[in-house]
């Protein structure tokens, strides 16, 4: 066990490397096989870093709390370490690649003194797709290794596809907790060198490397140089009853809705339509020989946010984290099981909180920690799409923007083009969420909900998307939606989850040239009878009206909301994008 060296000598040079700057006490070459898993795990319980929950409830699951301090992404310390500022824009927080290098050997050193070194290889995408990407993940955290075998194709197999050639292209990832310290907590990117180096974390997007880092971050570096594109979407099929398949990707910013909307379940009335999953979280696109969008989900497992999920907002969630699931952050049962806010069912008269304290539905904290996660394989979900594994992805019909505003953004839009849509998703906003430390529910520009993902010049991402849209003689159509507006009391307008079909349904509809809508200056709008609302519950005429409505004043106040966003990247936005904004000012005015 733990002796799956690779044959790949720059690989076994770079671990070399490693291993004299941070002198573990002995190195783990990971195979992903089930016999390691299942020895890690037990490895992982007797550590500490893992509570094995009751087998009869949840087989295969686990818990793990991570340290208080350290429960989410941390934007204010995650760096681009591109050549020049410039590269990596004025959205992202950048350093000089020498000088960081420097600083960060200097907190690795001797860093693994008595620990083991994991050398864990992974492939992102289907095996055989053009865009799938080797990496090497060097981690010190048990939980890293095995989340990253259910949230990547981990294993031999990623040592095999590299094969031996010294100039075979791979991602270098280097973790290591540290003394987990807030203060000595750096993730780090240099996109020219296909490399990663985070340290004092254990936690998600900061330390599963594959993840944001690799196939958000240097995947849309690469992606621009290359001419495809990395995004924060999630992927799903509609089926009609008639056979009609399309395929959409979303992009709702952290916490915003992707994992529920990829699996939806449809209100019962739409008896024959099926919704299917290719991805819940990331995309990689690339234009096909037919002149249309292909898409692939570089990932092999979800990394969910747990509060919320039950058996009526998504079942299929709910299905999925039945077994093999490693739990972060939420509440320990009396009988050994998970709980959390907004779960099925009562709440328990005695848990374990995810700090480790004491709970009861009388204490004032949560049970669970609001970014408190789910990984779960993705061959868990009921309603898995049979083309996930595809090497050539699958078409988009369509692409979704999509924010939590509790104002302005009506519930559905089409953008009048491609140009259009690139606007819309290049101003979007969104309330911050507890998938990142800072202040929650803050409306910010998130553009494309790229905002922490992008790993250069958002500039130049724009400018990329504009281009992409100019080589593509079939292009997907692009909307943008809000699941969140609510009223004066406070109360959202929309019941969201299944219902959001509702509106899957009109913009499918709309793919195939047979939705109405009616044109407004933001963009073209389904009115009420443009939607189906067969035994839609608790949402009055007066309430609908409201969801669908441009108001003058609230918009007044988007323009200059999106017009402070744009000066803020002066002078490095696309014209075509200066002119989109001058053209919605100017259709707003009429
Ligand atoms: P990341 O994994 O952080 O990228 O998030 P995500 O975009 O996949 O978000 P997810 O689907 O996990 O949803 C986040 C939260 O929003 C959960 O608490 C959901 O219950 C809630 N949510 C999702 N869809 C809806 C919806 O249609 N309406 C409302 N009101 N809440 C929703
Ligand atoms: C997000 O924050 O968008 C996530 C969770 O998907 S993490 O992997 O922690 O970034
Ligand atoms: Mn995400």
């Amino acid at each position: 066990m733990g002796e799956n060296k690779p044959a790949n000598k720059a690989v076994l040079n770079w671990v070399h490397e490693v291993e004299s700057l941070t002198k573990p006490e002995n190195i783990f070459w990971c195979d992903g096989s089930k016999e390691e898993n299942d020895y890690l795990l037990g490895e992982a319980c007797r550590q500490g870093v893992l509570i094995k929950l009751n087998q009869e409830k949840r087989p295969g699951c686990y818990l793990h709390r991570s340290n208080p301090n350290d429960v989410a992404r941390v934007e204010q310390f995650t760096l681009i370490c591109t050549p020049t500022e410039e590269e990596a824009g004025p959205t992202n927080h950048w350093a000089d690649p020498a000088e960081t290098y420097s600083k960060l050997h200097g907190m690795l050193k001797g860093a693994m003194r008595g620990r083991t070194m994991f050398v864990v290889p992974y492939i992102m995408g289907p095996v055989e797709s053009p865009l799938a990407k080797v990496g090497y993940e060097i981690t010190d955290s048990l939980y890293v290794v095995l989340s990253m075998r259910v949230m990547t194709r981990m294993g031999a197999r990623a040592s095999e596809k590299l094969g031996e050639k010294p100039d075979a292209e791979f991602n270098r990832g280097v973790h290591s907790l540290l003394d987990v310290n807030p203060e000595r907590r750096w993730i780090c990117h240099f996109p020219q060198d296909n490399a990663i180096i985070s340290v004092g974390s254990g936690y998600g997007g900061n330390v599963l490397l594959s993840k944001k880092c690799l196939a958000l971050r240097i995947a849309s570096y690469l992606a621009q140089k290359q001419g495809w594109l990395a995004e924060h979407m999630l992927i799903l099929g509609v089926e009609s009853p008639k056979g009609e398949k399309h395929y959409v990707a979303a992009a709702f910013p952290s916490a915003c809705g992707k994992t529920n909307f990829a699996m939806l379940i449809p209100p019962k009335h739409y008896d024959g339509w099926k919704i299917t999953t290719i991805g819940d979280d990331i995309a990689w696109m690339q234009i096909g020989a037919d002149g249309r969008l292909y898409a692939v989900n570089p990932e092999n497992g979800y990394f969910g946010v747990v509060p919320g999920t039950s058996y009526k907002s998504n079942p299929n969630a709910m299905r999925s984290i039945e077994r093999d699931t490693i739990f972060t952050n939420v509440a320990l049962t009396d009988d050994g099981d998970v709980w959390w806010e907004g779960k099925d069912g009562e709440a328990p008269q005695h848990a374990i909180d995810w700090r480790g304290n004491d709970w009861t539905p009388a204490s004032k904290e949560k049970a669970a920690h609001p970014n408190s996660r789910f990984a779960t394989p993705m061959q868990n979900n009921p309603v898995l799409d049979p083309h996930v594994d595809d090497a050539a992805g699958v078409p988009i019909s369509a692409i979704i923007f999509g924010g939590r505003r509790s104002d302005t953004m009506p519930l559905v839009f089409r953008a009048f083009d491609w140009q259009h849509g690139v606007y819309i998703g290049a101003v979007m906003a969104s309330e911050t969420t507890a998938a990142a430390t800072g202040a929650v529910g803050k409306v910010r520009r998130d553009p494309m909900a790229m905002l922490p993902f992008c790993g250069y010049n958002i500039g130049d991402y724009f400018r990329h998307w504009l281009k992409i849209g100019k080589r593509l003689t079939n292009p997907p159509l692009i909307f943008h939606v809000n699941w969140f507006r609510k009223d004066a009391e406070g109360h959202y307008l929309w019941p969201g989850f299944g219902d959001n079909m509702r509106v899957l349904k009109w913009i499918i509809d709309r793919c195939e040239g047979r939705s109405g809508a009616q044109k407004t200056a933001v963009g073209c709008i389904p009115r009420p009878e443009d939607l189906d609302l067969e035994d839609l519950e608790g949402v009055s005429p007066e309430q609908l009206d409201k969801l669908l409505a441009v108001d003058p004043a609230e918009w007044e106040k988007e323009l200059a909301g999106e017009k402070e966003f744009f000066a803020s990247l002066a002078p490095n936005v696309p014209e075509e994008l200066l002119g989109q904004m001058q053209q919605l000012e100017e259709r707003l005015r009429r």
